[in-house]
Parts: C-alpha cells; sequence; structure tokens
C-alpha cells in the first residue's frame, strides 16, 4: 500500500486542548495534568484513507506569544494546519483569527486549514456559539469541527476530514488539470472527474483517469513520472 506524508501543525492559544487533541489522536489517552508544551512537540500516526495509508507528521506547536516566531517553521510545508480554540474562551476565537490571517499571508498556498471547537464537552459554559464558529470556517473554506479530547469526540474525524481535503488538494496540485470531483469511498477507491485542459494531453489523463479510479496505487508511479516528464519534457511519459 502506497504511504503518502502529511506534515500537520496544530495552532491556537495556550491552553485550549492542541497537545490533548494529538494526545487523544495518538495514543488514544486524555491526561487532565498534562504538561505545558515548551518550544513544540512532534508525533506521527498512520492511518488507511481509501486505498492508501496516511502517515500525519504532527508539529504541536506552544502557543505562548514568546515562541510565536517559531511558527513558520512548523506551518511551512505543512499539509494542513489545525487550528484549535477552546469553546469556553472567547478570546482563543480572537487568536484563532489571527492566525487564520498570518496563514494565508506567509502559509503555504494549498494548505488545508481545520478549525477545532475543543472542549465541547463543557458546553454549559460555552462562550463561542457553534453557528458563529461554522460560518466563520465557510467563508474561509476551512474545515470546521468540535471536539472534545477529553470524551474522545471527533478526534478521529478531525483528521479523517484532514486525510480527504489533503487527497483532493494534492491531486489539484499534481497535475495540469483541473479537478472536479473527487470522493474518497469508505470501502472503494478514489473515483475521480478531470477536465481536461489541452488536448494533447487528452490520452495521457484519461489513462491517469483510469488509473485513479481502478487503483490509486498504481496511480502514485503515474503521478511521480508525470512530474518528471513535466520537469523535463524529453523524458518518455
Ligand atoms: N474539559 C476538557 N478539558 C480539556 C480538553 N482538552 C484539554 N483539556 C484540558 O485543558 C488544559 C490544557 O490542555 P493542553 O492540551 O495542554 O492545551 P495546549 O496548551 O493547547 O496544548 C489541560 O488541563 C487539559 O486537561 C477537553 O476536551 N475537555
Ligand atoms: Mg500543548
Amino acid at each position: 500500500m502506497a504511504i503518502r506524508e502529511l506534515k500537520v501543525c496544530l495552532l491556537g492559544d495556550t491552553g485550549v486542548g492542541k497537545s490533548s487533541i494529538v494526545c487523544r489522536f495518538v495514543q488514544d489517552h486524555f491526561d487532565h495534568n498534562i504538561s505545558p508544551t515548551i518550544g513544540a512537540s512532534f508525533l506521527t500516526k498512520t492511518v488507511p484513507c481509501g486505498n492508501e495509508l496516511h502517515k500525519f507528521l504532527i508539529w504541536d506547536t506552544a502557543g505562548q506569544e514568546r515562541f510565536h516566531s517559531l511558527a513558520p517553521m512548523y506551518y511551512r510545508g505543512s499539509a494542513a494546519a489545525v487550528i484549535v480554540y477552546d469553546i469556553t474562551k472567547l478570546d482563543s476565537f480572537q487568536t484563532l483569527k489571527k492566525w487564520v490571517k498570518e496563514l494565508k499571508e506567509h502559509g503555504p498556498e494549498d494548505i488545508v486549514v481545520a478549525i477545532a471547537g475543543n472542549k465541547n464537552d463543557l458546553g454549559d459554559i460555552r462562550e463561542v456559539p457553534m453557528k458563529e464558529a461554522k460560518e466563520f470556517a465557510e467563508s474561509i473554506a476551512a474545515i470546521f469541527i468540535e471536539t472534545s479530547a477529553r470524551n474522545a469526540v471527533n478526534v478521529e474525524e478531525l483528521f479523517q476530514k484532514i486525510s480527504r481535503s489533503s487527497s483532493s488538494i494534492w491531486l489539484k496540485s499534481h497535475s495540469n488539470y483541473s479537478f472536479v470531483y473527487c470522493k474518497s469511498l469508505p470501502s472503494g477507491p478514489i473515483i475521480v472527474t478531470m477536465q481536461l485542459l489541452a488536448k494533447t494531453k487528452k490520452k495521457i489523463l484519461c489513462l491517469h483517469s483510469l488509473l485513479l479510479a481502478y487503483s490509486p496505487n498504481i496511480t502514485l508511479a503515474v503521478q511521480q513520472k508525470w512530474q518528471r516528464h513535466q520537469r523535463n519534457p524529453s523524458i518518455q511519459f
């Protein structure tokens, strides 16, 4: 099975539960007395996605202002950024908006942004209405989900959503066609429909789309070859 590595960074105020989300995802564990992160910590987890394996390379950053200048090191080259806020702290939602702005200005062009409203087990002291956060996420085309690292709610789902979005972004950025529709079925292959950009490439793209539909593993090899061909057209595709 082909493995794709996805660098993911977690951003957001200190205390919102970034490390707890990572700990829940990677070790399925919650620590009430978790230590504050210094600088950043790194963890990995591999999960199946369609007919591929996605290996998450997770950079969990410290939220404190004094570490802010280090953030670009973590979001540069990231396939996705998870920006976490605490649903019981309005301030943390304002900080999230600042991170969105920074990513827009300085982050990778195709980065998948996921907004996670954590601590949704504390709904009775909520300060950030779900509707408001969801609408904000929609306005910037970001993934939105409320999570509880403590009660293991939606943490897996958060990373699954990132997996699926990264797949379509990857396809978009690694080929010369415009992407029309992509669906990752739980048990089956990724079905893709493409719009052809250039007639001369028609054959290649048809083959490509067939392979994508029937064998994502072969497709990876085809895509690598296609990239080489694009870099140096004298290399036969
Ligand atoms: N009730 C509740 N507390 C949480 C949750 N996630 C984290 N916490 C608590 O929030 C505090 C900060 O968590 P931490 O993961 O260190 O936040 P970070 O600074 O963003 O990495 C800790 O006391 C955690 O136990 C959650 O989903 N629900
Ligand atoms: Mg932390």
